[in-house]
């Protein structure tokens, strides 16, 4: 009896393209189609055929407190109650401004976007601005949004449906865009070397996650923040992944290196769309209306549903003991899969680093893009609609994340591991 999702896929394919707003979520890779969802409570999912999923995609990260957190509903229907937009500032943008200035070490002033995507493209075309120069260098695998600069050799969904290049980028742009092996610190020292005077911008996710989950090597982004003080390139981290997940200061307090200017998303917003860019004020200075002003604008920037919904999140990371629930399920469940892999006598990488986690098909290690291109692919999409049967709600594809929550509990990590032994079982 076809399901309820796939009626609605077919429905949704003829108006949306590949039936998706975005094509991470098309189970292009993994085959079948997606689960229409109905609701989320906690860290559970429930598709429109009411079957239920222990959510490990969290919207792509936002969720750090799980689905409909009370405290998040109860300040997104106080702030639509007195209007949605009005396109003009609002006290709680000075107040999440000032939280995330407050935990995160480099950000000294932050301006408000709509996405990720915005926040990268923003703080590209800021440190373009601030240097005068055009060329930038990214690293292959790593995913910064769909910005023009940013679609070569890119991670995420690009590199999951097969288009790490994506068509549309004009030459010039790609041109500008040098991109270098993730963890490859003397491939940058050479290129910055080569390019000198050219460089604006290094941006890197500190620790990779549209890969799967891939850590910087001991001292890589030391060598980065050498490299751009000695070249004087503005040094981007981007965190929409890691900010506020792999800790309360991000990455840049996780391995103590502070860039120059950082990219916030995901968990910033709450669940709702907004994301930020921030960082040293003298370079910050420089954005319209101030300074050279390096032009940036948006209707809904700053949305004041937005805005209350992430600094509902971002106050609750800052109870007592909320790091320490995520960290002691999150390792509860990479030391479990790492038990089962060894009941199993399979040898499969397992990455992680605080909230965020990645099992790969591979014995090799993965540091990079080029060990990531020895998973076994088939193997995953097996694993991937194995778990589905199981209740377990994974991202459809090899190189993304699992993201667990504060809301996550022993109950959810038991039922995980679970399923987890079950279906590699499956699957070997
Ligand atoms: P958004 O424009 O999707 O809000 O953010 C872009 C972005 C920037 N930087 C990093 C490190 C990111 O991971 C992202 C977006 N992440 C992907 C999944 N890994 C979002 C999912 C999707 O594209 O639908």
């Amino acid at each position: 009896m076809e399901t309820s999702s796939a009626a609605a896929f077919a429905q949704a394919q003829q108006l949306i393209p590949g039936g998706v707003n975005s094509p991470a979520r098309a189970f292009g890779a993994v085959g079948g189609g997606p689960r229409f969802i109905d609701r989320g409570a906690g860290a559970r999912l429930y598709d429109i055929d009411g079957e239920e999923y222990i959510d490990y995609v969290c919207s792509w990260g936002p969720l750090i407190f799980g689905h409909a957190h009370p405290r998040v509903v109860a300040a997104v229907q106080d702030a639509c109650a007195r209007g949605t937009s009005f396109g003009a500032p609002t006290p709680v943008e000075t107040d999440l401004a000032a939280r995330i200035a407050a935990m995160v070490p480099a950000v000294e002033m932050v301006r408000m976007v709509n996405s990720g995507t915005e926040a990268t493209m923003s703080a590209v075309r800021l440190a373009r601005g601030h240097t005068g120069r055009d060329k930038i260098i990214k690293f292959e695998g790593c995913w910064h949004g769909h910005g023009d600069s940013f679609l070569i050799k890119a991670g995420s969904s690009a590199l999951t449906l097969g288009a790490p290049d994506s068509p549309g980028i004009p030459q010039g742009v790609a041109d500008s865009t040098l991109t270098v092996a993730y963890n490859d610190a003397d491939a940058v020292r050479t290129t910055a070397r080569d390019n000198s005077g050219q460089i604006a911008a290094i941006i890197v996710e500190p620790v990779a996650g549209n890969m799967g989950t891939v850590l910087p090597r001991a001292g890589f982004l030391q060598a980065l923040r050498q490299i751009a003080d000695e070249e004087d390139i503005v040094l981007i981290f981007d965190e929409v992944i890691t900010g506020f997940r792999v800790g309360p200061g991000g990455a840049q307090a996780h391995y103590g290196i502070e860039p120059d200017l950082t990219c916030l998303g995901k968990i910033v917003g709450g669940g709702l769309p907004a994301a930020a860019y921030g960082g040293k004020r003298e370079i910050m200075q420089n954005v319209s209306p101030l300074g050279v002003k390096v032009s940036q604008a948006g209707t809904l920037s700053g949305n004041p549903l937005a805005m209350a919904a992430g600094l509902a999140q971002l106050e609750m990371l800052g109870e007592p003991g909320v790091y320490e629930s995520l960290e002691a399920t999150s390792a509860a469940l990479a030391e479990g899969m790492a038990e089962n892999l060894r009941r199993l006598d399979l040898k499969y990488a397992i990455n992680r680093v605080g909230g965020m986690m990645c099992m790969f098909f591979t014995e090799r290690e993965v540091v990079d893009f080029a060990s990531v291109g020895t998973v076994d692919l088939e193997r995953f999409n097996c694993y991937f609609w194995a778990m589905l049967e199981r209740g377990i709600y994974l991202a459809p594809s090899q190189y993304e994340c699992m993201f667990p929550s504060v809301v996550h509990g022993d109950a959810e990590v038991e039922e995980t591991l679970r399923s987890h032994y079950e279906a590699l079982k499956a699957v070997h």
